[in-house]
């Protein structure tokens, strides 16, 4: 418990307030915030609420400050939790991960640079140039996914519009050998629609720093000089990956097509569709070395096969056309952030990792992914990144809520239960095969026939009506925000989300027309072509049903979760204080919320209840029987359990501990820390001991 800073700054573990209640936490989280104290602990959780001006706590000396220190011994930070992740890593040989969680605005994309900018900066002192290599890899990665990942929305200037975990691999010396990115589920229908007052995705912005054609696009009058100082930054970083001219060449070639594919006009004389103007297609088909008639044949027609074999085309109606263009332009994006991704995988690759020689590869997890939110319009995309944030709310509840409690009773430790709202409920609403939400969207999608969004609206009320967080609009239909009858209403943990599924199983479905995946895949530009390698199929060898969008985000989530799971995990819980982004307002009611829907209040409870340590007795016994005159060099009791009762006992720590079946719960870290600081003094002095046994002289 950290204890470190006066009183005026407020409690800086909420374990310590006098009395567990919302007033109290809000009143220690309100006066830390107004003295610009943005950490705060719960046990080894980190709360953060998001400063909204630049701190001075993240510099040189601050690093060091934290460096090798336990928790306790320096006022709360994220630097502390990164080392004690580290620690349990390098020491321990434990695979450690930090899941930083919150809402959209709340802070975790800042959190995880610093995290990460701490662990490269206490790693590698000898400075060794490969490893100083990977973590500049690393870092840089940041600047670039973030340009490419990251747009202005509604609720954040620099929103992350796809997750990110990454795993940072560590050799025995516990310095930086390589690491992979997984990347989840980006908002790529942000390429073609963006909601008022928001932007499409940094990289385009910042495209028009360079030397390409691009007039007549209107999305560029929303370019600012951030764009422009972006844009180096993001070369730079490029080029330190290891990016080759031509590569970052593609990747803006690419970008401007995609911008001119928006540029794209279809007219119809009521028979057959055109392009208008051709300017736009023949500039689409320079920059992505393609053949023009090729690329305005794409667009208008699709080769379909018919069931007699026989391999035809067929033209688009102008509504299709339009959808082609726009699903083109989307997956275009998609696989070039997909792609980048890829080759940063591929630089900080761990090579020629021997478990032999170099002992066991350890990895450091951090995650950082979109945060819960609610727009005014509500579609799919926030329908996954929902669900997602329900997934890791989840798995909070199972690692320190449910977990806690389970060893207690097991351990038979006197233990009141602590109630807390389990959202296990809302997880299965969405996911539980055929009868979740997905399944729904997933069985409408299959059927053959047309089927609207307004159908499957429809079979989602009929089978959800008596889900008690899921709202249709036949049961309320005096409900405003539910009168266009293209609404559905899910009880999330954090809060209640009207959803439009207007676009719903277009999204779910995600088609792309096999003409444009073949149209790239015959591109003269060796980088577009890797980056379409099923456009070699031909039309009658193509998979019919792909799963569908939902159904893979579901898959890459679980399989996240699972990951998160055996890995020892590290909190940090960051709470946006207002809506305007303000560095003095802390909006009470929005803070109040979202301490109540993080479960911090159940998280204080069940830690202040219960214990920071535990340790097996026999291994507790191994470490500091030296510390007791009756148990080294060993004990004559009847147990271990018993010889650990007299250390503790005979250091006076009887109230700091409770005995379960096969461990000891010692309640706070001081009490640990003392016995090891004993052990450390005792051990040269036990060393010249066994040494003069060792010689006789004894
Ligand atoms: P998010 O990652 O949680 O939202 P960010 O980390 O992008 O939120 O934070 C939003 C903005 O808040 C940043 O751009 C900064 O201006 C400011 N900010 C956050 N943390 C700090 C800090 N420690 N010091 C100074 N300013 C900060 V989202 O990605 O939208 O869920 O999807
Ligand atoms: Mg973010």
């Amino acid at each position: 418990m950290a204890e470190l800073e006066g009183l005026e700054f407020g409690k800086s573990d909420f374990v310590l307030l006098d009395e567990v209640t919302m007033e109290q936490f809000m009143e220690n989280l309100k006066l830390r915030f107004d003295k610009g104290r943005i950490y705060t602990y719960i046990g080894e959780v980190v709360v953060s609420v998001n400063p909204y001006r630049q701190m001075d706590i993240y510099g040189k000396e601050t690093i060091e400050a934290y460096r090798g220190r336990e928790l306790y011994e320096n006022p709360p930070h994220l630097f502390a939790v990164s080392d004690a992740a580290y620690k349990a890593m390098k020491r321990r040989a434990k695979d450690t991960c930090i899941v930083i969680s919150g809402e959209s605005g709340a802070g975790k994309t800042e959190a995880s640079k610093y995290i990460m900018q701490y662990i490269a900066a206490i790693t590698n002192p000898s400075q060794r140039a490969e490893v100083e290599s990977v973590k500049n890899v690393l870092l840089k990665s940041n600047c670039v996914l973030e340009a490419f990942g990251n747009a202005k929305t509604n609720r954040n200037d620099n929103s992350s519009r796809f997750g990110k975990y990454m795993d940072i691999n560590f050799n025995f010396n516990g310095d930086p050998t390589g690491g992979h990115i997984n990347n989840y589920l980006l908002e790529k229908s942000r390429v073609v629609q963006q909601q008022d007052g928001e932007r499409n995705f940094h990289s385009f912005y910042q495209i028009c720093w360079k030397n390409l054609p691009l007039f007549k696009i209107r999305l560029l009058f929303q370019t600012s000089n951030n764009d422009r100082s972006s844009h180096k930054a993001v070369m730079n970083a490029l080029e330190v990956i290891g990016f080759s001219k031509e590569e970052i060449n593609s990747i803006y070639q690419i970008l401007a097509s995609i911008l001119h594919l928006g540029n794209v006009q279809f007219e119809s004389d009521g028979e057959s569709v055109q392009i208008r103007g051709l300017d736009a297609v023949n500039l689409i088909s320079d920059l992505t070395g393609t053949d023009k008639e090729i690329v305005s044949k794409s667009l208008l027609y699709r080769t379909v096969a018919t069931g007699g074999g026989e391999v035809i085309e067929k033209g688009h109606t102008e509504h299709e056309a339009c959808f082609g263009r726009d699903a083109f332009a989307k997956a275009l994006y998609e696989r070039l952030f997909g792609w980048i991704v890829g080759r940063i995988n591929a630089v900080i690759e761990v090579k020629d990792y021997n478990p032999v020689l170099h002992g066991k590869n350890t990895v450091i997890g951090v995650l950082d992914i979109y945060g819960f939110e609610i727009f005014d319009n509500n579609s799919f995309e926030q329908f996954c990144i929902n669900y997602c944030n329900e997934k890791l709310q989840q798995l909070f509840i199972e690692l320190i809520l449910q977990q806690e409690q389970a060893e207690y009773q097991r351990e038979g430790i006197t233990w009141q239960h602590i109630n807390y709202f389990n959202n296990q409920i809302i997880v299965d609403l969405v996911e539980q095969s055929h009868k979740g939400i997905i399944s729904i969207l997933d069985e409408a999608c299959l059927t053959v026939g047309k089927v609207t969004d307004t159908v499957c609206l429809d079979s989602m009320d009929t089978k959800l009506a008596q889900h008690p967080h899921y709202t249709s609009r036949k049961l309320s239909p005096s409900d405003k925000s539910m009168e266009f009858k293209k609404h559905f209403r899910i009880r999330h943990y954090a809060g209640d989300v009207t959803y439009s599924v207007e676009g719903f199983l277009d999204k779910n479905k995600d088609p792309l027309f096999q003409d444009f995946k073949r149209l790239m895949y015959n591109s003269a530009n060796p980088v577009l072509k890797e980056m379409w390698p099923d456009g070699q199929l031909s039309i009658t060898e193509v998979t019919k049903r792909p799963l569908t969008a939902a159904t893979l985000f579901k898959n890459s989530i679980v399989a996240l979760v699972d990951k998160l799971a055996c890995k020892e995990p590290y909190y940090v819980r960051c709470i946006k204080p207002n809506e305007v982004k303000s560095p003095v307002l802390f909006d009470e009611a929005r803070c109040r919320h979202q301490v109540a829907y993080l479960g911090l209040l159940e998280n204080v409870m069940v830690r202040r209840a219960g214990f920071a340590y535990r340790q097996h007795y026999t291994r507790f016994l191994q470490r500091y029987k030296m510390t007791c005159e009756y148990t080294w060099p060993n004990h004559l009791m009847e147990s271990d359990k018993e010889a650990v009762e007299i250390i503790i006992t005979q250091h006076g720590f009887q109230d700091d501990v409770a005995y379960g079946q096969t461990k000891l719960f010692v309640r706070t870290p001081r009490t640990l820390f003392t016995l090891e600081q004993e052990r450390t003094a005792l051990i040269p002095i036990l060393v010249l001991f066994l040494q003069k046994v060792w010689r006789g002289a004894l």
